[in-house]
């Protein structure tokens, strides 16, 4: 595998990202996985408000931005306009799961034939740190800083209730192989038409988690994979 995708921006500019980031390894796989099936001129990348919008100039292929989860219909709107792109949308939690969230259920619940991504760090990053849905019990986040309660929120288990039938499931940057192949299984879902596609990406924020990065990567990330397990989403769904 060559070290960058082909479709990666060649630039003398530095990283917007801040160094042990893991926005970064979710967009270089997001890159194979483009080039893999020869799409750079047919791909869209929405990017969401948070830290996934530093990603607008890290391709050489169209993007747009818009406000939190407003990404998932816009590329909704994008996708029935150019049937055959290969119509992303990327997003925080913070974004897919609080704000937006009725974006990403009502996407859902349309089976719209589009890949939503989204970047699972247990906390708003680009506005200092705070409590997310995804934050986990006793986390200390600049909002809960005697520790978090014990809610939290599991996108894709919650989805898989209201769409059996789409693709969707977790993986982690601790693991790039899962991570790469699991992107290109949600595309070619979409690129064969089969409907709605959701990856959520366990991933990073030592700026805000305020971590060393080998803490970082393997112990703090070891107990996030306990709480969030990786692998397609089968669940049991029960109703009253
Ligand atoms: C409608 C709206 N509400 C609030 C904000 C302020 N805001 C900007 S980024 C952000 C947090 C983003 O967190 P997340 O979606 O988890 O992405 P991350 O930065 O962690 O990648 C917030 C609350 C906004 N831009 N728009
Ligand atoms: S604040 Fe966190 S998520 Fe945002 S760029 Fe820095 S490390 Fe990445």
């Amino acid at each position: 595998m060559p070290p960058f995708p082909k479709c990666v921006k060649q630039s003398s500019k530095p990283s917007t990202f801040c160094p042990g980031c893991g926005h970064q390894i979710v967009l270089k796989n997001i890159g194979f996985a483009i080039d893999n099936l020869k799409m750079q001129n047919k791909a869209m990348l929405g990017l969401d408000i948070g830290c996934s919008l530093l990603a607008w100039d890290f391709f050489d292929i169209d993007s747009l931005q818009t406000h939190h989860g407003r990404t998932i219909p816009t590329i909704v709107g994008y996708k029935l306009a150019k049937p055959k792109s290969l119509s992303i949308a990327y997003l925080g939690d913070g974004g897919a799961y609080a704000i937006g969230a009725q974006h990403l259920v009502n996407s859902a619940v349309r089976d719209d034939n589009i890949t939503v991504i989204v970047i699972n760090n247990t906390t708003y990053a680009m506005t200092g740190g705070q409590e997310a849905p995804t934050t986990l019990p006793g986390q200390i986040t600049a909002t809960t800083p005697h520790g978090a309660d014990e809610y939290f929120f599991k996108g894709p288990e919650s989805v898989r209730c209201i769409n059996k039938d789409a693709f969707i499931a977790r993986t982690t940057t601790t693991n790039p192989i899962h991570l790469l192949n699991t992107i290109k299984k949600a595309f070619d879902w979409q690129l064969a038409n089969k409907g709605f596609s959701y990856v959520e990406v366990l991933s990073f924020c030592p700026t805000n988690w305020k971590t060393p990065t080998a803490e970082t990567t393997w112990a703090y990330m070891q107990t996030l994979e306990k709480e969030y397990k990786i692998g397609e989403i089968n669940v049991t769904c029960t109703s009253n």
